[in-house]
């Protein structure tokens, strides 16, 4: 690999969050450029890279992984499609941003994790985007600080204002709530030992099928209680917020208090729609860090270790909830290489 002055990325699937991130790169951040554009869709792939000086179109992320243009790979493909692309990567030893879930199961992320360590370094930042949110960097500063004392509980509510319909029950755990499982696990410096699946009746907005909201109740190896209340379909907007509960005092983030109006005998301001909307900033401040650690030659930011580690607690959340029992996670020991 020759890396150019300006990072070369391939981004591989142009879905919703692969055409968000070819706009990011090319028109909001820096030090990057995108170019090559991989999708099974040919005609997608071609519309994103006409539009883009110097960018080439691929449907086969190897033909475009192996270009001379190609220094870095974002991988935006879905989830089952990440593995291949992951291996792909390492065979040229380029530094990736994967979007979460880094694979779909424990089993395939350890494969993915062991291809890393085989490589002797780390290539892979995983794209956990909630630790570059700025409210989230706040919490953890303020935890991490001691100022509150130890952490007891953290309380989440994760809300989207509707899903689409092959949403399933186990992606509430999968793709969604995987993002306060590693929040937790970063915020507190702390794994999920076992988890807990609440179910209060649906409510009659959820698709047929779909048991939503549900509770989520995760214990930590340091004795900390970490629930998260998924509601997919509430409707009114998208809403994440973490409350810590500390020895001594508290702290709460996403109450999203832009402007507030007084009008017409009611007050009030306006809540995001999505989670693109939601977190445009963490995403711009996720991708500028990936790229400037890639020019520096440097990988920061979640590990293939977190991915695996959130893949686990994953996979007791789905065994807690089909089986309504408590699950404890199964953890492979921390490779020296993530420590
Ligand atoms: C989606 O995939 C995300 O990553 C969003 O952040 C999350 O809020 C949503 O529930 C997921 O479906």
């Amino acid at each position: 690999m020759t890396q150019h002055a300006t990072l070369g990325v391939a981004v591989v699937g142009t879905g919703r969050m692969g055409a968000d991130h070819v706009r990011r790169i090319t028109d909001v951040i820096s030090g990057a450029r995108v170019s090559a554009v991989v999708d099974i869709d040919a005609g997608r792939a071609k519309g994103l890279a006409d539009g883009i000086d110097g960018c080439t179109a691929y449907t086969d992320p190897g033909a475009a992984l192996a270009a001379d243009d190609v220094d870095a790979v974002l991988i935006a493909s879905p989830g089952p499609a990440h593995e291949a692309a992951l291996l792909t990567a390492f065979e040229h030893d380029l530094p990736v941003l994967c979007e979460k879930p880094l694979t779909p199961d424990a089993a395939s992320t350890l494969r993915v994790l062991e291809a890393e360590l085989r490589l002797g370094h780390r290539r892979v930042q995983v794209g956990f985007m909630r630790r570059y949110d700025a409210e989230y960097l706040k919490l953890k500063s303020l935890l991490d600080s001691g100022e509150l004392g130890r952490p007891l509980m953290l309380h989440n509510r994760h809300r989207n204002a509707d899903v689409l319909p092959y949403f399933t029950e186990r992606m509430l755990i999968n793709d969604s709530v995987v993002h306060e499982m590693d929040a937790a696990r970063w915020l507190l410096g702390q794994e999920i030992s076992a988890v807990t699946v609440l179910k209060p009746r649906p409510s009659g907005n959820a698709p047929a099928g779909l048991s939503d909201p549900q509770f989520v109740v995760m214990e930590t190896d340091g004795g900390v209680l970490v629930d998260v209340e998924i509601y997919a379909n509430c409707r009114f907007g998208y809403q994440v917020q973490a409350e810590a509960v500390c020895e001594n005092g508290t702290a709460r983030i996403g109450e999203a208090h832009g402007m507030l109006v007084n009008s017409a005998g009611r007050w009030g301001g306006s809540i995001a729609r999505d989670f693109v909307e939601r977190f445009v900033e963490a995403y711009d401040r996720e991708v500028q860090c990936w790229v400037d650690a890639t020019l520096r030659g440097e990988v920061t930011g979640p590990s293939c270790w977190d991915g695996y580690a959130a893949a686990a607690v994953c996979e007791a959340g789905v065994r807690a909830q089909a089986e309504g029992l408590r699950a404890e996670v199964d953890l492979i020991e921390r490779p020296a290489l993530y420590r």
